[in-house]
């Protein structure tokens, strides 16, 4: 009785109004439901890269806000190899300077420091570059990185020689699956 009240005071053109609205909501949520499953794969499995014996594993950084000249770049770098190799520069579409960087937390500061020489990839070793760790360091950002791009870049190995990568751009803040901090 309720219902059928409700129907007879509402006009005819604005209950399917009404309608045509719960009609669209339903298909947007549909297609953002498909879009979201079909989307998981790659928030999920990371974005793989690999020269001769070395496989880099998901190379990302952080949104930056306006302005910003420096960001952290991470990645997994693993190498399957029988001889040891080193990481020995990056570089970055957006940013004209790039260095290798370790952050180490010393007499309760963390400090970071410049390396030169790269860093060691054993043989059979894994690296991770990571906030509060090893990281990349873009020194001169020449635009803002925006959430949900990638952009271009390379790594340079002493033996496997030099690689394109993307790194992806996560959110301004994001920890990736580390702990800790990386303050510029
Ligand atoms: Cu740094």
């Amino acid at each position: 009785m309720t219902r059928l009240r409700l129907r007879a005071s509402n006009s005819v053109d604005g209950h399917y109004k009404i309608l045509s609205i719960s009609n669209k909501m339903f298909w947007l949520i549909r297609i953002f439901t498909i879009l979201f499953i079909a989307g998981l794969p790659h928030l999920t499995i990371a974005h793989d890269f690999s020269v001769g014996d070395i496989n880099i594993e998901h190379p990302w950084t952080r949104a930056t806000p306006a302005g910003a000249k420096v960001a952290g770049g991470y990645v997994t770098i693993e190498n399957f190899g029988s001889k040891p190799d080193r990481l020995l520069s990056a570089t970055m579409e957006a940013s004209k300077q790039v260095e290798l960087h370790e952050m180490s937390l010393t007499d309760g500061v963390m400090r970071m420091r410049g390396l030169p020489n790269g860093i060691p990839l054993p043989a059979g070793g894994r690296i991770e570059l990571q906030p509060g760790g090893f990281h990349i360091m873009f020194l001169d950002l020449q635009r803002p990185l925006k959430q949900g791009e990638k952009v271009g870049g390379t790594l340079v190995f002493e033996r496997a020689g030099v690689v394109q990568i993307e790194f992806q751009i996560d959110a301004i803040g994001s920890q990736g699956s580390a702990s800790g901090d990386h303050q510029h």
